[in-house]
């Protein structure tokens, strides 16, 4: 008994001892699983915008201020760069993959592979549309239809403050083709457009979401339908800094006074330039889409390192901004929502 208290003695002594002496070798080698950092990979769409570095930012951010490792891929408005980068994060054998897809279609077999390897995937912002919803854990992001549909409200609430009853010509400058983004905002444009039967879309064209490809299309529209353009839709913020510029350049005014003869511009995003424009009257509405995804993923994370099943579908509330003080709310479907005014506090406050 006693011998045996002893050997157990010596024995602790010995792994102390050795713990001590081989402290230095411990720290040359790889950590120990149990003390592995948690690793996400994030797949961005690209840089093509303000609402996009603003959104790679608060992931950025949020990540540095976590207790995980974040590896960014930035896919350069290409769906096969974003393929390559899932696969290169499940050969690194990260622990969570977040994608925000540049287009909705084509993820099936990408997805399925993260699926087998055991990897969650929780997809931001646009949606991916595949035709087994288990292949991603969670979808968190905007509804771009109804956001379209809130600035079409607006739209046809100022027409009609203003009595205007005369035929009105519009133009789309549309975002990245197969995006939800562009999907759900130029849907709604299209449905507006048919359902007003002096209202008629003249063309619809992409821009990219870019401002220099939103300048290139509306140089385009002018020089086609000259003074026809009552109203340019531009489905964000810098192909409205492009439109505005190529409007300006060809001699033209932009604002709300259609009567006049400005051509009134609509946008989407609110990101900090883009609102200033709206406290100026050169954005007539600007309907917000929030890019600051980074602490409610870390969350999201933490959420599913304690065992718990985030939402499937979850989305983001948003609002609506304008100069014009005659519309406070507008209605879509069975909801009112709130119309603010721009200020100098709220822009000093602005996020993004
Ligand atoms: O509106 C645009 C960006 O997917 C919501 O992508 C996002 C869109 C956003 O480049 O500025």
């Amino acid at each position: 008994m006693k011998k045996r208290r002893l050997a157990g003695v010596v024995l602790l002594l010995a792994a102390v001892l050795s713990s001590c002496g081989i402290k230095k070798t411990e720290e040359q080698q790889p950590a120990s699983p149990k003390t592995e950092r948690i690793t996400v990979g994030f797949s961005q769409v690209g840089s093509e915008s303000d609402w996009r570095m603003a959104s790679t930012a608060s992931i950025q951010d949020a990540f540095a201020d976590s207790p995980y490792t974040l590896l960014f891929n930035d896919g350069q408005q290409k769906q096969e760069n974003q393929i390559k980068a899932i696969r290169e994060f499940i050969d690194q054998d990260v622990d969570y993959i977040i994608l925000d897809p540049c287009v909705e279609t084509g993820w099936d077999s990408a997805l399925m592979e993260a699926k087998e390897a055991g990897i969650p995937v929780i997809v931001i912002d646009r949606e991916v549309s595949v035709e087994d919803e288990s292949l991603y854990t969670a979808w968190i992001g905007s509804d771009f239809y109804l956001e379209g549909q809130r600035a079409m409200k607006w739209l046809e609430s100022y027409l009609q403050k203003e009595n205007y009853e005369e035929p009105l010509n519009l133009v789309g400058i549309q975002g990245t083709i197969g995006a939800t983004a562009q999907i759900g905002r130029s849907r709604a444009l299209e449905e507006a457009a048919a359902a007003h039967d002096n209202w008629t879309l003249l063309e619809e064209q992409t821009g990219d979401y870019t401002e220099a490809k939103g300048k290139e299309v509306m140089e385009e529209y002018l020089r086609k339908y000259k003074d026809e353009i009552q109203v340019v839709y531009c489905e964000n913020d810098n192909e409205a800094y492009g439109a505005i510029d190529a409007i300006r350049e060809a001699g033209k005014k932009v604002g709300m006074k259609i009567k006049d003869g400005e051509i009134l511009v609509l946008s989407f995003d609110a990101t900090h330039g883009g609102l200033q424009l709206t406290m100026e009257g050169k954005i007539a509405v600007n309907t917000e889409c929030s890019p600051l995804y980074g602490k409610r993923l870390v969350r999201m994370i933490d959420e599913m390192e304690q065992g718990e099943l985030p939402e499937h579908h979850t989305y983001i509330e948003e609002g609506q901004f304008s100069n014009y003080s005659g519309i406070r709310a507008i209605w879509v479907v069975d909801n009112s929502y709130l119309v603010t005014r721009v200020t100098e506090e709220l822009l000093e406050e602005r996020e993004y």
